[in-house]
Parts: structure tokens; C-alpha cells; sequence
């Protein structure tokens, strides 16, 4: 991907002096991906914090055309939009812009059927781990043990799913992670799945800081820290092939992580937990390196 292509329009994707709280990522998402995408684009955006950013009609701050639809309908909104444009011979990316919980709950099961059908669609989940916009619930990609508005006083009691490796398994042409402290690699990746047809998907991690209760001017430090302490795996699967990208791949080697205490020590919504509760974390950690690592040797460049 060309650097010029991704400087060009200074306020692509979505206008300054938005609704957003200070320190929004998916206000650095909205960027990044109006400057790859460009003008030829649709943006189906279910209910959440985005349908706020975007301002109230006859206005708006995104610089898409954009369909603000029911919760758990945007991928089979989108596959109709795309379905109309393909009769009408319209070239154009249609994308759903959704949070953790339009995707990964409330609209899981349009979502699923849309991967299956192989929709010719980009989905673009930035995850902040909650339901934001209606004050910070619990949604099933919310991390262990973070406080939220609906989770025991000790903090969440279930694990976070991980919806990115879900919708590889639906054998996805093109899922990738992503995290809005890597623009470039984001950028990168949204290059890369436009030039796949069929279902993509790309898992963008977002710090909140309101959500998360860290200072607002921290989401790329607090995202940082998810990629350097292995919290947040960065890797691509395209076309069968699984890679982790180069961001995270020191961070395989266990003796190169940050500790997960510094990652988690920013953030209010852990501020209770024990040092076994980080120990724990920090086990699960392992864990899913193990298995990220066990998918690129089954499904990596050099497949066995
Ligand atoms: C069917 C339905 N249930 C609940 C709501 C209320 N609601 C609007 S936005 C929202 C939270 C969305 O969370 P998420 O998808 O994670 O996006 P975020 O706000 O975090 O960006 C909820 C619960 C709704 N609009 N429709
Ligand atoms: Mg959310």
C-alpha cells in the first residue's frame, strides 16, 4: 500500500468536531478507513456509539453515504445493498461498521449467514468490549474479569470470545485483527481484503476510555501495551493461509512480552483485581499464543 494514497483527503472517513468522546478509537478507525476506502464506498452501521458520532440528520460527520439499520440486521442489510448494486452493474465496497455487540451477540446470526453465503462484504468490528453507547454493559467480547454496568462486583465471570476466530472457522476468504495503535497495519489490511472478493471481516481493537476508565488521551498507549504484553494477537487469514502479522511476532516469544500488569494497571475496569486474578490473565495470555501459534503451523505459509 502507497503512503500517498492513505495521506490523501485530510478528513476522509469521518470530520473533526463530532459528537465522539475525547480519545474515541473508533473515531481513528473511521479514519483510517475513510482514507483507504475513499468515496466508493457505503457504510451499513448498526445501533452504537458510531450512530451517535455520526450526528443527527439532515447532518452528518462521516463522509460516507451511510444506512443506520436495526441492531441485528446490518450484514443482511449489507448483502442487500450489495445485491442491488450487483443488478444495477454499481462497482463500490459495501462495509458494516458495527461494535463487539451488533457483530459478536445481537447480530451474530445475520453475521454468521452472511460468512456462509460468502456475501461479498467487508465487516469492520471495532471492539471496545462493550455495549458503549447505552453505558458500558457487558457484551460477550468483554475481557474476564473487567468491570462493567451489568457484571458482579468482581468483574465479568465469563471469557471473551474471540469472533475473529469464529469467523475464520466459517472459512472466510479474508479475516484479519487489527488495532487502532497499528493505523498502517489496519490500513494494510483494508487494502488487502479489498482486493479479495467475498466475506471479510477485520477485528479492530478498541480501547474506550470512558468504557475502560483510563485518560483520554491514552487509546494508542493503552492498545499499545494490548499488542507488546500479547493481549492482543495481530494476524491475517487469507485465502487459507494464517499469518501472524510482523507487529506481534516478537511478542510469540514469551521472554519479550511487557508484563500484562502494566497493560491492565492503566485501566480502571481492572483496578480491583488480585494478583492471582493477573496471574490468571496472564496464563490465558499464554494460552492463546499457544493456539494462534498452532493455527499458523496447520495453516501457515508452510502448511505441514
Ligand atoms: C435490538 C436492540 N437492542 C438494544 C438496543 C440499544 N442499544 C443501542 S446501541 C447499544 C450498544 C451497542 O454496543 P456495541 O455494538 O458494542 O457498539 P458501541 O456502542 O460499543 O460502539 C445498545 C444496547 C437497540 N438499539 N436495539
Ligand atoms: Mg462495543
Amino acid at each position: 500500500m502507497s503512503l500517498p494514497r492513505l495521506a490523501q483527503g485530510k478528513n476522509r472517513g469521518v470530520m473533526p468536531g463530532n459528537p465522539a468522546c475525547a480519545g474515541c478509537p473508533h473515531n481513528i478507525g473511521l479514519r483510517v478507513m475513510g482514507r483507504v476506502l475513499g468515496t466508493n464506498s457505503i457504510l451499513v452501521v448498526p445501533a452504537g456509539c458510531t450512530s451517535i458520532i455520526s450526528g443527527f440528520y439532515p447532518r452528518s460527520s462521516l463522509t460516507f453515504p451511510v444506512l443506520h439499520v436495526p441492531f441485528a440486521s446490518a450484514p443482511a442489510v449489507a448483502s442487500g445493498v450489495r445485491a442491488s448494486m450487483d443488478i444495477k452493474g454499481e462497482e463500490g465496497v459495501v462495509v458494516v461498521w458495527s461494535g463487539d455487540g451488533g457483530a459478536a451477540d445481537i447480530g451474530f446470526a445475520t453475521l454468521s449467514a452472511a460468512a456462509v453465503r460468502n456475501e461479498d462484504i467487508l465487516v469492520v468490528v471495532s471492539d471496545n468490549e462493550a455495549y458503549m453507547n447505552t453505558g458500558v454493559q457487558a457484551s460477550g467480547t468483554t475481557t474476564w474479569k473487567a468491570l462493567t454496568t451489568t457484571s458482579p462486583v468482581l468483574g465479568k465471570s465469563e471469557e471473551k470470545k474471540d469472533i475473529a476466530l469464529i469467523m475464520m472457522f466459517h472459512k472466510a476468504p479474508y479475516v484479519a485483527t487489527a488495532s487502532v495503535a497499528f493505523p498502517l497495519d489496519f490500513a494494510e489490511k483494508l487494502e488487502r481484503a479489498l482486493s479479495v472478493k467475498g466475506f471479510r471481516l477485520i477485528h479492530l481493537h478498541s480501547p474506550c476510555p470512558p468504557g475502560w476508565r483510563f485518560d483520554a488521551g491514552k487509546t494508542a498507549e493503552v492498545a499499545r501495551l494490548a499488542i507488546e504484553s500479547g493481549a492482543w494477537i495481530l494476524w491475517e487469514y487469507s485465502q487459507g493461509t494464517f499469518k501472524i502479522s510482523p507487529q506481534s511476532r516478537p511478542y510469540a516469544d514469551k521472554t519479550r512480552r511487557k508484563p500484562i500488569a502494566e497493560y491492565l494497571k492503566l485501566q480502571g475496569r481492572f483496578s480491583h483485581l488480585t494478583q492471582e486474578d493477573v496471574a490468571e490473565i496472564e496464563r490465558k495470555v499464554d494460552e492463546n499464543w499457544r493456539l494462534v501459534l498452532e493455527l499458523e503451523r496447520i495453516y501457515g505459509p508452510q502448511k505441514p
